[in-house]
């Protein structure tokens, strides 16, 4: 009576253990599947754009975001270069639909000032630039209207020596959530 009763829980103890060796390997696999499909998700994006305003209207530069995806940007730097005694302010606009009714309008666009920090006059050609960390969604749809992202740069006066500022966007993109 007692062997048997020995025996049973030796048998126990080994299907536990059995089962602990099938199941690790299961949960592991999972596990690896998971984190590449997340990975799988996000692609890697950086995009420069460029604007030469000659006077204190905006000049813009326009990205197409690829259809169907958000770009997220958790990066930006930027570099304005204007004729000695000018300066240049710069920002950038993006759409995402905030209020989620599936229609893009004046409450999903959002602005983004960019802080330049003039760096000093070299040969007659003043150079300021920014580099932030941010997070900035654009998404490239709202509903049944495509959107980008709007860069807009201006001078404080108008020049006919010319004058160029540069943004550079870095992040990933991702799938539009699924309404
Ligand atoms: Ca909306």
């Amino acid at each position: 009576m007692k062997d048997q009763l020995v025996k049973s829980m030796r048998r126990a103890a080994a299907a536990v253990v059995l089962a602990a060796l099938v199941a690790s390997p299961l949960r592991a696999t999972e596990t690896d599947a998971a984190e590449h499909s997340d990975k799988a998700e996000r692609t890697p994006f950086q995009a420069r754009l460029i604007v030469a305003p000659t006077a204190n209207g905006f000049q813009s530069a326009y990205l197409a975001i690829p259809a169907g995806k958000r770009l997220v940007i958790e990066n930006v730097s930027a570099i304005a270069r204007v004729p000695e005694g000018l300066k240049m302010e710069m920002n950038f606009f993006t759409y995402m639909d905030n209020d989620g009714d599936g229609v893009g309008g004046i409450e999903d666009i959002v602005f983004h000032r960019i802080a330049l920090v003039e760096q000093g006059t070299f040969d007659g050609v003043t150079i300021a630039s920014a580099n932030h960390k941010v997070l900035v969604f654009a998404d490239s749809r709202i509903g049944e209207t495509g959107y980008g992202l709007t860069f807009q740069g201006r001078l404080n006066a108008s020049t006919t020596s010319g004058s160029q500022g540069q943004l550079t966007v870095s992040g990933y993109l991702e799938d539009l959530p699924v309404r």
